[in-house]
């Protein structure tokens, strides 16, 4: 938590300083740009200096990396590098932009023994040229360079260019975070943000090679993961998918629906309303049964035979969080009942793998599955970075039961597993509680997931069965577009 307020508040001064600005910029490659994040001010505000330095190593210890020395690609990374490295005494190499014309000639600074390996560290990403270049110096010197992080990311193809090259690029900030950030503080409005967003995805400059050697069309650039990615309908088909994740692929495929709703009303003669008119446009009903006023044995029957007409599965929201034990007596008895009813709950990882143990004695039998909460979509939340690679181990071992991830964006390539993201609206922003709100397009077509959860967007819409129709036309066609562009 305490490193995505960090984040908040760092992208919030950043704005402060005019380190962020809006209109018309033109970048170094000449493109013309609604967004222009210019870093070399930090120098004149020690205490951001000090805030980025730590957040960049942080981010180092993080991802567990391992160097031999830290390199800044000149300039605006140069105090950044040397900071950390004073602070952390970790040796340090200067890249020089030109050679000097007497003395050594020399293009790096510092101590270089062949083999070792740099880490390079810049302040902000278009197309990561600027850390190639610098790559290419180190290389000459016999250095290595396998990872580099980054503050600021525009998210227009730096990521994809470098790992092409064998560099893994770690951003910090990226570019729809920063927007979502200072949208939801009033900073910029929505049609800004909208207007970025749509510079952005417009303008990606990696184009990877295909075999002929040939730049690939920008619109057949793949957006999530250079693999070709896999239709529902094939994934439905693979021979090591849990047969719920199988139906569920289907029915997405079948009713051309990725969409989910969070029925969260506290009646249940107005959530059998709502299964019941939007039924047809779902693929999943979320409930959350504790909220509802008036639960009976009957009510869950009747839900049940809406979900067997109109095809979808019924999702119970009950983020169990509990000790083995405890939690099968909580998915199996108490006044719900869940498991009779509810083909999918959800768990949180925080006990241990005996939580997903715990509910598979009960729900295994029954044919059900369970979603681990790899990421919230609330702000702060604590299930991130290492957290979320835990998540995912613990969901690989016992993907008998495990079929996939409340996430916020695609946590894994593994086809069998499904992500699901709540935090859905077709505004990007938040409410007064610390939700926080991707729209479809960005959560299904930029972030790689699978299902998106909508609550509040259909249910205070003056009409529902309409505002969810256009939110599974938003989700279906992102998918679409994603699967296009993966040349499938
Ligand atoms: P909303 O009205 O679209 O904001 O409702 C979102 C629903 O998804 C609501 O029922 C939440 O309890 C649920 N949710 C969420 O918003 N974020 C999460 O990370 C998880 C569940 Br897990």
């Amino acid at each position: 938590m305490e490193n995505n307020l960090c984040i908040d508040s760092l992208i919030l001064k950043l704005h402060d300083v005019n380190a962020v600005k809006f209109g018309e910029y033109k970048l170094k490659s000449g493109m013309l740009t609604p967004i222009y994040i210019d870093l070399r001010v930090l120098v004149s505000y020690p205490a951001l200096m000090n805030q980025v330095s730590n957040l960049i190593y942080q981010r180092v210890q993080e991802e567990g990396l391992q160097f031999d020395s830290v390199c800044g690609v000149p300039y605006t990374a140069l105090p950044l590098a040397t900071i950390i490295c004073s602070r952390h005494e970790l040796p340090m190499l200067i890249r020089r932009k030109e050679a000097k014309d007497y003395g050594t000639k020399r293009l790096v600074e510092g101590i270089c023994r062949e083999g070792d390996t740099c880490l390079i560290i810049e302040d902000t990403v278009t197309s990561g040229t600027s850390i190639l270049e610098t790559a290419e110096v180190l290389y000459k010197e016999g250095l290595k360079v396998t990872d580099a992080i980054v503050l600021m990311d525009r998210e227009q193809g730096g990521v994809d260019m470098l790992a092409s090259q064998g560099i893994k690029l770690h951003p910090i900030i990226s570019m729809f975070k920063l927007l979502n950030v200072l949208l939801a503080a009033e900073r910029i409005d929505a049609q800004t943000a909208q207007s970025v967003r749509k510079f952005i995805l417009d303008n990606n400059t990696f184009r990877p090679k295909e075999e002929n050697g040939n730049e690939v069309p920008a619109t057949k650039k793949p957006c999530v993961e250079q693999n070709p990615e896999l239709s529902y309908a094939d994934r439905a088909k693979l021979p090591n998918i849990h047969p719920l994740a199988s139906k569920l692929l289907n029915i997405m495929e079948e009713k051309q629906s990725n969409l989910c709703v969070s029925a969260d009303v506290t009646s249940s003669e107005e959530l059998l309303q709502l299964a019941d008119s939007l039924g047809p446009k779902i693929c999943m009903l979320k409930t959350h049964i504790d909220i509802l006023k008036d639960y009976t044995v009957a009510f869950s029957q009747k839900l049940q035979a809406l979900a067997e007409k109109h095809n979808f599965l019924i999702f119970e929201d009950r983020k169990f969080a509990d000790i083995g034990n405890t939690v099968k007596h909580q998915y199996e008895g108490g006044m719900y009942q869940i498991s009779s009813w509810s083909h999918i709950v959800n768990a949180h990882a925080v006990p241990g793998p005996g939580v997903v143990k715990g509910l598979s004695t009960v729900g295994k039998a029954l044919g059900r599955g369970c979603l681990l909460i790899a990421q919230m979509s609330s702000q702060g939340s604590l299930a991130t970075g290492e957290y979320t690679k835990a998540v995912l181990k613990m969901a690989e071992e016992q993907s008998d039961f495990v079929i996939g991830f409340i996430c916020g964006s695609k946590i894994t390539k593994r086809p069998e597993f499904i992500h699901m993201t709540p935090g859905v609206q077709m505004q990007a922003g938040g409410d007064v509680l610390g939700q926080q709100y991707s729209t479809p397009e960005e959560v299904i077509h930029n972030k790689g997931s699978d299902v998106i959860i909508v609550g509040r967007g259909v249910l205070e819409a003056p009409d529902r069965l309409k505002a969810a129709e256009s939110y599974r036309k938003s989700g279906w066609d992102a998918y679409v577009k994603r699967l296009g562009q993966s040349g499938q």
